[in-house]
């Protein structure tokens, strides 16, 4: 926990006290070296809500006035995607470093005006991407990072579900663009930081589910430029008994070998001598965490304390504004090779 006597304690802001920011919130607490000074959401409510329930002194309907009252080293951005521009604007007009949650901003071209903006302005930007910082999957990007199993020639990022994800959050039913922008994004960027940036994509989609807007399944081929071919599958259609949202799992082959993350944490390594290593790489959890978010709830706390470490160190996290726009960009590519049928050559941030 923060301890307000430090001088090297960043104060920070959160804006949009909605369903996933408690989450930022917990973990902000959880942190040494920042401690969150005021909240601010359109709905006063929501406002009142997170002040009594962290105990935050300010509170405040409108960024405009959150940024003119306090002296902020950050602004952590858990306000939804048509939000971003106006707030990302404010941040940076004031000096304000940014975390923005995912997904960025609504388009590649506004994504690139704020990135440049941010830049100009001299304040860094980060995007809230925390599937690549679950515990397991940091492993296994470890593994493959270190050559374990060798130059990968094939792997799958696969997160298949039936849960309830409108229960929590409603919004997600009325999204005309629904799995790939709000779930598969997050899936893309785990395909990234295991294999670096691709060259080409296709993709397949279908909406399962009637009572939807937005496809809620796809199945994405990726030809990464380092040379792996990985299948990107994901599902909020799938009828399992053992549902393991919301975990991806992970297979990854090399002439060294092949690793697999199964369901619940098991890592397995499958040796050229016809051996098996297995090992469960089960996070630790939170004390605040519940299940089944507790996988996620967990990559927050580590993203949230690798950002105040780059901040520390003054480098830019991994998921810096200029890298996210090219998982932003193979979002935008799945879109276009599932609309055309045809291969597409995503964007790439120069
Ligand atoms: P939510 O609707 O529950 O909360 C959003 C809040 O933002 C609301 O309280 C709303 O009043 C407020 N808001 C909107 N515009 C605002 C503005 N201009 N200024 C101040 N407040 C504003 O939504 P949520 O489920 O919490 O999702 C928020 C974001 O978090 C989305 O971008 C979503 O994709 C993302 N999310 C990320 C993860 C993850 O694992 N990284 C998981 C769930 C949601
Ligand atoms: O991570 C997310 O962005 C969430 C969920 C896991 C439900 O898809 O919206």
């Amino acid at each position: 926990m923060s301890n307000g006597s430090d001088k090297n304690l960043l104060n920070g802001a959160l804006i949009g006290c909605g369903f996933f920011a408690r989450n930022q919130m917990q973990a902000w607490h959880d942190l040494e070296g920042a401690r969150i000074v005021a909240v601010c959401d359109r709905a006063s409510a929501n406002v009142a809500a997170f002040q009594q329930d962290f105990g935050i002194d300010q509170g405040f309907t409108d960024a405009e006035a959150l940024f003119e009252a306090c002296a902020l080293d950050f602004v952590d951005i858990a306000a939804p995607t048509p939000a971003h521009a106006e707030l990302v604007e404010a941040a940076a007009r004031h000096g304000v470093d940014v975390i923005c949650q995912k997904p960025f901003a609504g388009s590649l071209e506004a994504a690139r005006r704020l990135i440049e903006l941010c830049s100009t302005q001299g304040v860094s930007l980060t995007i809230h991407e925390n599937f690549r910082w679950q515990s397991a999957i940091r492993e296994v990007v470890g593994l493959v990072a270190d050559g374990v199993v060798g130059k990968p020639f094939f792997g799958r990022v696969s997160y298949r579900s039936g849960f309830d994800v409108f229960a929590n959050q409603p919004y997600l039913a009325e999204l005309p663009r629904f799995i790939i922008q709000d779930l598969g994004i997050h899936v893309l960027d785990i395909a990234r930081a295991l294999f670096g940036d691709v060259g080409r994509l296709s993709c397949e989609t279908a909406r399962i589910n009637p009572d939807i807007k937005g496809e809620d399944t796809a199945t994405m081929l990726l030809r990464h430029t380092a040379g792996t071919t990985c299948v990107v599958d994901c599902s909020y259609a799938s009828i399992l008994a053992d549902d393991p949202f919301p975990q991806s799992l992970l297979e990854i082959e090399g002439p060294g070998g092949t690793i697999r993350l199964q369901q619940d944490f098991l890592l397995e390594l499958h040796q050229p001598d016809g051996t098996r290593e297995c090992r469960t790489v089960a996070p630790d959890w939170p004390a605040w965490s519940r299940q089944p978010w507790a996988v996620i709830q967990e990559s927050v706390v580590s993203f949230q304390r690798d950002w105040l470490a780059c901040r520390r160190a003054g480098h830019p996290a991994a998921t810096h504004g200029a890298d996210n726009f090219n998982t932003l960009s193979l979002v935008e590519a799945a879109y276009r090779a599932a609309e055309t049928g045809q291969t597409v050559v995503p964007e790439r941030w120069p």
